[in-house]
């Protein structure tokens, strides 16, 4: 079984309906078994400043699917949400990144891993760190990047604390 995490973004429309949307698709695949979503944070944009704050949320999860596999179904859980091609960093309905897969490097055209700025990026770390499992190594640096951040600085608040995952998928906006 393959150890995932995921990085879930969104900041137009109904966020939480998007985040919770993405989590049931994601529940809904028989090769995916979720362990665990984090708490949800309200989060400044960081890249292109000028857009609305994002709600942001990490993911644990086992699968069987290889890392291209997964790729593919976190796409097309964005096509399914009517994600729209967009530009580089700026807004969107839904994202999902692949952060971790395993301990893997993974170079290819369409996939990095681990994600190319995760940590430079408080709110893919805050959220990871939550729900992480400390066998994974990749996770050291991770808690290091995040100790000397100013979390105060990068915006990243809580907005919804931690629940179950079958919670978050049917809890109320
Ligand atoms: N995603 C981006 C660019 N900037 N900023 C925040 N706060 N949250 C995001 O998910 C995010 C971003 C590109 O994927
Ligand atoms: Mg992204
Ligand atoms: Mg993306």
């Amino acid at each position: 079984m393959n150890e995932v995490y995921l990085s879930i973004g969104t900041n137009i429309g109904e966020r939480f309906d998007n985040l919770k949307q993405a989590v049931r698709l994601l529940t809904e695949h028989e090769a995916v078994d979720i362990k665990a979503v984090s708490s949800v944070y309200e989060t400044a944009p960081v890249g292109f400043v000028d857009q609305a704050s994002f709600l942001n949320i990490a993911v644990r999860l086992e699968t069987t699917l290889n890392p291209f596999a997964m790729l593919s179904l976190c796409q097309q859980i964005e096509q399914e949400l009517g994600r729209v091609r967009e530009f580089r960093w700026g807004p969107r309905i839904i994202d999902l990144d692949i952060l971790l897969y395993n301990h893997e490097n993974i170079e290819a055209e369409n996939l990095i891993v681990p994600h190319e700025r995760m940590y430079e990026r408080a709110f893919v770390l805050v959220p990871l760190v939550e729900i992480s499992e400390p066998t994974n190594v990749k996770l050291e640096r991770a808690h290091e990047v995040l100790a000397s951040m100013d979390r105060q600085r990068e915006g990243v608040k809580q907005w919804k604390q931690s629940v179950t995952v079958e919670e978050f998928v049917r809890s109320g906006n």
